[in-house]
């Protein structure tokens, strides 16, 4: 499994957090129904996005990635995230990409434009079956996620942009094709390739990047490899605030590290996060976070007391919710609902001598949903 990772700045805000919290519950769930799973994740530590931050704020680039790699990774830990067997930055996989650029030219998928090098799309014939966008929608996207569909000298406006030479007051790094430094898709198609064989199980994401960026990784991947790059994309909802996308370009971010430093419990957000269908466009709200302090204090109260009775009915329920496309509310309900039950017992004092199922339960749900009570 690939999972797209952070641009370290503005990093991490709840949108990033409910798109990783979706890939561990994959990665759990894998794990748990006993099968091996290889997980790479990137981090862009070099782009145009980062870059023009570090300027704007008058760091150097290399700290502002640094501070916020430090921050995400805090803050996984604290949701509880199993980490990626690897996070790879960009930085430090420079030859791998020179390296994916020359097979690609070798194929005759790369051309020059003064001195920076194209992908050219038509050299994967699959390339259309990847989006159901029109070629308008396409464009403007493209546009508007860091592409150049003007550029003069481009043979096809959504060819991308894979080795940016050296500008003035840029980072830059030594190539065969001169000093500069990788474009965006390509670092993701190189990295996974490098550590998966393709086609890779799973390609994931936000569903803010089906296009253009998986569309561009599954064609140079279908060039590099000869096979499908990935046999399906996952791509998580959008998470907003105030009727728009939480994004780091409209500003309107909430941050798992902020919100751990006012007090907030970070089974709260894990919770809060997991409780809308993964695929699902969803709104944060402080009701929602509310509600899910709520939730969680019942849980807690519900699983306080020794129990005797089975619980392999309860961990089936949720591990069927789980396999049917990870579907959080459902296990979350038959939680609630449980835990109900079971304080409503606990109020009328029926008598139990074993703690045993708690502790089975607990096991479970730390194992296979990641929280702990
Ligand atoms: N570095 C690239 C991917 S190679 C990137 O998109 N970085 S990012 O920092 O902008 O986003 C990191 C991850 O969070 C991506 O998978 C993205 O799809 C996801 N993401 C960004 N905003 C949201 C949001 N509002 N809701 C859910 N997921 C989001
Ligand atoms: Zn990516």
């Amino acid at each position: 499994m690939y999972v797209c990772g952070i641009t370290p700045y503005d990093a991490t805000h709840l949108g990033h957090a409910a798109t990783y919290l979706s890939f561990d519950l994959i990665h759990r769930y894998s794990l748990a129904t006993g099968k091996s799973v290889s997980y790479i994740q990137n981090i862009t530590d070099v782009d145009d996005p980062l870059l023009e931050r570090a300027k704007r704020d008058d760091v150097p680039w290399e700290d502002l990635a640094e501070s916020q790699i430090s921050l995400f990774r805090d803050d996984m830990t604290a949701l509880r995230v199993v980490p990626p067997h690897h996070y790879m930055g960009a930085v430090e996989t420079i030859p791998w990409v020179t390296d994916a650029i020359a097979a690609l030219e070798k194929s005759g998928a790369v051309y020059r434009v003064e001195d920076d090098l194209y992908f050219d799309i038509s050299s994967d014939s699959h390339f259309n079956s990847y989006s159901n966008l029109s070629l308008e929608e396409k464009i403007s996207i493209f546009a508007e996620r860091g592409g150049d569909p003007k550029r003069f000298g481009k043979r096809h406006p959504l060819d991308c942009l894979i080795w940016r030479a050296h500008r003035e007051g840029e980072p830059n790094w030594p190539s065969p094709y001169g000093p500069g430094r990788p474009g965006w898709h390509i670092e993701c198609t190189a990295i996974a390739l490098r550590f998966l064989s393709a086609p890779i199980s799973i390609q994931g994401g936000g569903s803010d990047l089906h296009f253009p960026h998986h569309s561009m990784c599954a064609a140079q991947g279908r060039v590099l490899s000869g096979v499908d790059f990935a046999r399906r994309f996952v791509h998580t909802g959008m998470i907003g605030l105030n009727g728009e996308k939480m994004s780091k370009s409209r500003g309107n971010l909430k941050f798992v590290s902020e919100m751990r430093n006012e007090g907030i419990d970070p089974m709260v957000l894990r919770i809060a996060l997991l409780s809308g269908h993964y695929r699902a466009d969803r709104e944060w709200s402080d009701g929602l976070l509310s509600d899910s302090e709520n939730r969680l204090n019942l849980w807690r109260v519900a699983f306080s007391s020794p129990y005797g009775g089975q619980v392999d009915e309860l961990m089936m329920d949720i591990s069927a919710a789980i396999s049917d496309d990870l579907d959080t509310p459902k296990a979350f309900a038959l939680i609630d609902e449980w835990s109900k039950n079971r304080i409503h017992a606990l109020a009328n004092s029926e008598p139990s001598d074993s703690v045993d199922a708690i502790g089975q339960l607990s096991r479970y749900l730390d194992g296979v949903l990641g929280i702990a009570l």
